[in-house]
């Protein structure tokens, strides 16, 4: 009796170790089914799949003949959704082209003259503003996205304020040398635009002005521009010509820098879509050159009133643009990158001018 209930009593609990054992190699097997890829990706290969996934986006001209390193998309603005080329035989594969006005020529005869595939977009690149784009008779329906520096445009490309992650953070003035600066290339001068130089001119009788050589020294160059403009309690920020929206890096500068612009660009409320009202000066706050002049000399002597132009500075940070020579285009490049990379929508750019012209 005891001897049987004793067997029993084995064969049932040798039957659950095999149970046992029989759930723990099912679970092991998978388990490791499962962790196993994940643990050990081949990452050379799994890398190259990535890459050919992502739609291709086909640099056309290097505008100006600034080259930059791709990579730098990813370094510099984390814009990693697409694959940059500037390998043309890419072409018939590339989704988008992008293609830098100034760099066309009249008769269009350095455009791809292969079709284009059903999926390619073709980019119009520019970003100067009316009084400086050449028109090109043939480009009017040729363009499926605009990029820009206007707001409107498809791919709108500006160096934009962002909210304040810390709020805690207490903004430092920059030690100060001088009053007003300007930097201006001597090669500018004889642009067409000359209104801004006759308020300089008329400004200059008022109040002592530091210039800045662009062209000829290297005060503005790379490292030695946000030093050098932070120097200054305020800064000429003054547009080439006048045109919505066309409020560039002349005005981002000083705001990155720590300096207040005084602007001469579109009117007061343009500049408000952008950057706080009370962040910059706007010379027609004032009937005429004499009497900002006189503005900015009383601010000098006033402290406290010169600080409150850094109170957006409690909410809002500017972002230093870039300064090397070879980045002009960069930021431009990326965004059209990033884009592309994520916006498939079919579209089409009938009137090109009367759009741009506006
Ligand atoms: C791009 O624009 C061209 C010309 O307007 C048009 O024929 C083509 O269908 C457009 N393609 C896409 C993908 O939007
Ligand atoms: C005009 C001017 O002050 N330029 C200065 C800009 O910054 C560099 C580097 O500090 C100086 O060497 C320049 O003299």
């Amino acid at each position: 009796m005891a001897s049987a209930h004793i067997l029993s009593v084995l064969r049932a609990t040798g039957i659950m170790i095999l149970i046992l054992a029989g759930i723990t190699v099912l679970f092991l097997m998978y388990y490791q089914s499962l962790s196993s890829p994940k643990c050990h990706p081949p990452p050379a290969h799994s890398q190259q799949t990535q890459q050919t996934n992502k739609p291709v986006l086909l640099l056309w001209f290097w505008p100006k003949n600034k080259r930059f390193d791709f990579q730098d998309c990813k370094t510099l603005f984390k814009i990693d959704s697409c694959h940059l080329t500037d390998d043309r035989s890419l072409y018939s594969r590339a989704h988008g082209v992008l293609v830098f006005h100034r760099a066309i020529k009249d008769d269009l005869s350095n455009l791809p003259t292969l079709p284009r595939a059903r999926f390619q977009r073709w980019i119009w690149f520019n970003m100067d503003s009316p009084t400086n784009t050449r028109m090109i008779a043939g480009i009017q329906g040729l363009f499926n996205l605009t990029l820009s520096y206007r707001k409107d445009a498809d791919i709108h490309v500006r160096w934009k304020l962002a909210l304040k992650k810390n709020t805690d953070e207490d903004f430092v003035l920059p030690k100060k040398e001088r009053l007003l600066c300007w930097s201006v290339d001597s090669n500018d001068v004889h642009t067409k635009s000359k209104e801004r130089y006759n308020y300089y001119r008329e400004l200059v009788k008022h109040i002592k002005v530091d210039v800045f050589y662009s062209s000829s020294d290297d005060s503005l160059k790379g490292e030695n521009y946000f030093l050098n403009i932070s120097s200054c309690k305020f800064y000429l920020s003054f547009e080439n010509s006048i045109h919505r929206d066309y409020i560039t890096e002349t005005f981002n500068g000083p705001l990155a820098a720590g300096t207040v612009p005084v602007v001469f660009g579109p009117p007061r409320r343009n500049y408000e879509d952008f950057a706080p009202g009370t962040s910059f000066i706007h010379v027609n706050d004032f009937p005429d050159a004499a009497t900002l002049a006189e503005s900015l000399l009383r601010l000098d002597k006033d402290n406290e009133a010169y600080m409150r132009y850094f109170n957006w500075r409690k909410f809002y940070t500017a972002r230093r643009h870039l300064t090397e020579e070879k980045h002009e285009f960069a930021q431009a490049i990326c965004q059209a990158c990033h884009h592309v990379g994520i916006n498939k929508v079919y579209r089409a750019v009938p009137h090109l001018y009367k759009w741009f012209l506006l």
